[in-house]
């Protein structure tokens, strides 16, 4: 014991929980309803990379039968890349930290299973004490992340601050919890059915550092690989990444961070004729009143823009979070080598 672990130490003589022992451990003792695959457990023990994967975009994200193609297709880039991958999500009120296949093929048929519940921060209890089976979003897959120790997180799009939101004050509860979860967040940057502008303002406030991952610092748009937006910081290669990664774990530095990966190059042209799209799905939300609607805003404007490009949206989307799969399995197997 060195004499700088003292004081942490007597708390815990004492009683006390520090931050650093609320685990997932703590969490099972105490009784909460977490499965961790044994797969993934596997993996954490032996400090090998692991990759965490949300299922709000299964659930109130893609339509059937491209959500699940697209969660395996996930799953499998995570590993071809050499890392185990988590897909995170709830059934039947219990916490599945890597969802059996049954279990993704369970939340995924969303035209049978229509009571799933888009989770965030704020579902989770209700979720798990009402037993119902949740799709998480990037808060709540964040959350499940830390607690068990999985430092990469690979999705889409992350939830920003909404168009108008100075207004609605639809900012996404991603943002907060991404300043209070040390992982880094892999992702196409976010969608242009949100104000990046104010997003980017918005994680500086939070302290979330930004990094365009590639050639440029360039910040993406989901669809297109510019924003208009530039990210304070870039890097191009996964040992960079893992080291800003490994740099704010050593200082305990309590924030994550977002990688933003743009889409591959050759879905650039019909990303620019999707805008077209997403700008005429965000003026009929204003004029349905969707934007005053809370957690079903996102999903509204995801399916609208879908029917609006005859599925051309879904094609690009499934390529960018298949990219931002294999980036976060590259990321998180170089975080491994440096935290051996
Ligand atoms: N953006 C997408 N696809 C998605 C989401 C966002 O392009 O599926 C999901 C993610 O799970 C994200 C959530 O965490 O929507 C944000 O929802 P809200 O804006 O209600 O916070
Ligand atoms: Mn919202």
């Amino acid at each position: 014991l060195r004499l700088y672990q003292l004081p942490r130490q007597c708390l815990r003589w004492a009683g006390y929980r520090t931050l650093s022992t609320y685990t997932l451990r703590d969490a099972v003792q105490r009784g909460a309803p977490i499965d961790v695959h044994p797969e993934v457990q596997d993996a954490l023990a032996h400090g090998q990379p692991v990759v965490a994967l949300e299922t709000t975009i299964v659930t109130h994200g893609m339509p059937y039968p491209t959500n699940l193609t697209t969660a395996r297709s996930v799953e499998k880039n995570v590993r071809a890349n050499e890392a185990i991958p988590a897909t995170i999500g709830l059934i039947q009120g219990r916490v599945k930290i890597g969802l059996r296949p049954a279990e993704l093929e369970r939340l995924a048929d969303v035209e049978t299973n229509t009571d799933v519940v888009k989770v965030s921060r704020r579902d989770i209890g209700a979720t798990i004490a009402l037993k119902k089976d949740g799709g998480t979003t990037c808060s709540a897959t964040l959350i499940f992340a830390v607690l068990a120790g999985i430092k990469v997180f690979a999705t889409g799009g992350l939830g920003g601050v909404h168009r108008g939101g100075e207004n609605t004050m639809d900012v996404s509860a991603d943002l907060h919890e991404l300043s209070r979860c040390s992982v880094g967040l892999v992702s196409a940057g976010v969608k242009s059915i949100l104000d990046i502008g104010r997003t980017l303002e918005y994680l500086e406030t939070l302290g979330v550092p930004v990094v365009s991952y590639g050639e440029t610092n360039d910040f993406p748009a989901f669809y297109t690989r510019k924003s208009g937006f530039k990210s304070p910081w870039q890097v191009s290669d996964p040992a960079s990444a893992a080291r800003i990664l490994h740099s704010q774990q050593q200082l305990g530095m309590s924030n994550g961070t977002l990688f933003a990966v743009p889409i591959p190059e050759k879905y650039e042209a019909v990303g620019q004729k999707l805008q077209e799209s997403v700008e005429v799905a965000l003026a009929e939300a204003e004029q349905k009143g969707i934007n005053r609607l809370g957690k079903e805003a996102t999903p509204w404007l995801l399916k609208r823009v879908g029917e609006l490009t005859e599925g051309k949206s879904l094609a690009s989307n499934v390529a960018l979070i298949e990219n931002t799969a294999r980036v976060g399995a590259r990321i998180a197997k170089a975080y491994s080598q440096l935290a051996k």
